[in-house]
């Protein structure tokens, strides 16, 4: 077991396009053990690929209270979508900031599990927001890219400025 390293925003490598993932290995199977040791001891609800420079079409994630709940989900399609809703998101890759986004308040989803089984389900509420939060990174997208540019540079400033205190501490 292993944590992985958080890339932060505004690193360029969380703008990269993840490739779909063809192989179902046990190196697969250790990178999905090594982000769900990540996410939980993070602690957090969702974790993408390439929030850890692994560039795949990977996420994993929990949304239940308990935090007993794993799912992983790899080349992830939305099949269907319907519905709007607006709930503040956050994420690992942004530390400490939390804004509104509006999603599909309902979704149907196709993916396969690490064995390379399809599964496919329904999910709505928080399991809904979470998987389309981390599809968007698999295609090199933040929530902060909903917001305004003003907010958006906002949030950068203070993280460039954090990672300058942190380097020079
Ligand atoms: C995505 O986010 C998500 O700022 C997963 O300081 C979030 O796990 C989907 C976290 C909300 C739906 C709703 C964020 C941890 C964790 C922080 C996360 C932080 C520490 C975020
Ligand atoms: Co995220």
């Amino acid at each position: 077991m292993a944590l992985l390293n958080i890339l932060h925003f505004p690193d360029p490598k969380l703008r990269t396009v993840a490739k779909p993932v063809t192989v179902f290995d046990p190196d697969l199977r250790q990178l999905v053990r090594d982000m769900f040791e990540t996410m939980y001891e993070a602690p957090g609800i969702g974790l993408a690929a390439t929030q850890v420079d692994r560039h795949i079409r990977l996420l994993v994630m929990d949304v239940s209270d308990q935090g007993n709940n794993p799912r992983c989900l790899i080349n992830p399609e939305i099949i269907e979508a319907d519905g709007e809703e607006e709930m503040d998101e956050g994420c690992l890759s942004v530390p400490g900031f939390y804004e509104k986004v509006r999603r599909a308040e309902h979704i149907r989803v196709r993916a396969k599990d690490d064995k390379g089984e399809t599964i496919e389900f329904e999910a709505e509420g928080l399991e809904a927001v979470c998987i389309q939060h981390e599809m968007d990174h698999l295609d090199g997208k933040l929530f902060v890219d909903y917001l305004s540019t003003l907010k958006r540079n906002r949030i950068r400033s203070k993280l460039v400025k954090q990672k300058k205190q942190k380097a020079s501490s």
